[in-house]
């Protein structure tokens, strides 16, 4: 490890010229971020201010950072999840003076000091991807919340534990749901998660998916994705849920969907993408096939029941990196993923940079906001706001045009009669 006071902690300094190719790699694919940090470096609108950050330590975040960096900002930041974190970007970021504590394989404990670096010097903004870090201010150094003028956070689950701490009235500032945006939701969660996931699998694993039962647990934005590209590569998509409008979805894109319990049983590859707690459990690993693969793509690791695996284990050994057998009292054989953490982050670099770039770019603006209705004396009180619907429509038109595709517009006749009520059949 190298660790260098109020700088960094990192594996090993030594791999940041391999991590500032991948971080060049993401940059060619980031036109949008790389635009806006072209629009803001000469104005520098971040200067004076620090960020603290805690989100997957990629390629991709590192080209945020840097632009945050590029535009005046402090940043001191922290991996979201113990096993996401690529070293090599993590020592290139290092390298290049950003204040960074991340490395693959952290323990609880290291993860949290991680976080607590961050906060060493106040804060005035942070940015979350699954509200480890504003809880931590919030339970450990309510008193930080004097100085942070608001947040963001990048992921459902992390918009869903603030909107019910906001509801309670607990919240200390505002915070931007950057999940919540089109141009985030729809893209990064749906096609980044469903090749992402697959990315992971393969990586850990090397099967075959043509032909194979694929059960993918939740048909969310993230679920939809993962299915949508399972049944691209030729598998037998299963879904599982408990909301019926997802179920029925679900059914009319031509999925099978039946019960986790009934699954379990002809499943050979296991997907949950929930949210939820304890989606497969000790009566689902019993009833699998020898050599079921059973993963998680959701943001916390609370979706396998492994303790109750463990329990009907004799024996367990890693096979490959991410993919640990389990041998069951029964004789069968399941192998988990990345130990049950998101599987596309910890066993794959997570989503493509084509759509972290909108992520990120959304990202970027969020606090771009935050700043400028603090320098105009515009108080947010502490709620989650969704950023405003006209900034998706521009990222997605600045996104086509780096793209080369060309749309068309309305005409001033069409513009009135979009808005025209009297105009019947
Ligand atoms: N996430 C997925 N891929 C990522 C990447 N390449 N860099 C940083 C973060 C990445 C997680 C995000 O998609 C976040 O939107 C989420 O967790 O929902």
């Amino acid at each position: 490890m190298d660790y260098k006071e109020g700088a960094y902690k990192v594996r090993d300094l030594r791999l940041a010229g391999a991590g500032r190719k991948r971080i060049e790699w993401a940059e060619s694919r980031m036109p949008v971020l790389m635009r806006l940090r072209e629009q803001y470096a000469k104005e520098q609108p971040f200067k004076g201010y620090k960020i603290a950050g805690c989100l997957h330590v990629t390629k991709e975040t590192a080209v945020l950072v840097e632009t945050f960096a590029a535009c005046g900002a402090e940043v001191a930041w922290s991996g979201c999840n113990p096993l996401s974190t690529n070293d090599e970007v993590a020592a290139a970021l290092a390298e290049a003076g950003i204040e960074i504590y991340a490395w693959h394989g952290q323990n609880v404990e290291e993860f949290y000091w991680s976080i607590e670096r961050t906060l060493d010097r106040p804060p005035h903004l942070t940015l979350d991807d699954g509200a480890d870090l504003i809880f931590t201010v919030h339970h450990r150094h309510p008193h930080l919340a004097e100085h942070i003028i608001g947040g963001s956070e990048e992921t459902t689950t992390g918009v869903h534990r603030l909107r019910a701490m906001a509801e309670d009235g607990k919240l200390l500032y505002p915070v931007y749901a950057v999940n919540d945006a089109e141009t985030k939701w729809d893209f990064d969660n749906v096609y980044g998660t469903g090749q992402s996931t697959i990315d992971g699998i393969l990586r850990a694993s090397s099967v075959l998916l043509a032909g194979k039962n694929f059960v993918v647990a939740g048909y969310g934005h993230c679920g939809r994705g993962v299915a949508m590209r399972a049944k691209g590569m030729g598998a037998n998509v299963i879904v599982t849920e408990v909301k019926p409008t997802a179920a029925l979805k679900a059914t009319l894109d031509g999925m099978r969907v039946m019960t986790m319990d009934e699954a379990a049983a002809i499943g050979d590859i296991f997907v949950t993408a929930t949210g939820m707690k304890d989606v497969i459990r000790g009566r689902h690993f019993v009833k699998m096939k020898d050599g079921a693969i059973v993963c998680n793509t959701g943001h916390y690791d609370v979706e396998l029941n492994l303790k109750e695996l463990a329990g009907l284990s004799t024996d367990t050994r890693v096979v490959r990196p991410n993919n640990r057998e389990y041998t069951l009292e029964n004789g069968k054989r399941i192998y988990v993923l990345a130990e049950g953490r998101l599987v596309n982050l910890a066993a794959a670099e997570g989503h493509p940079s084509e759509v972290m770039d909108m992520s990120f770019a959304n990202q970027f603006m969020a606090h771009l906001h935050l700043v400028r209705k603090h320098e105009a004396g515009e108080t947010l009180a502490p709620q989650v706001i969704d950023l405003p619907e006209e900034l998706d429509q521009e990222i997605a038109r600045i996104k086509l045009e780096t793209m080369g595709i060309r749309i068309d517009t309305l005409s001033e006749e069409q513009r009135a009669y979009a808005t025209d009520y009297s105009a019947g059949t």
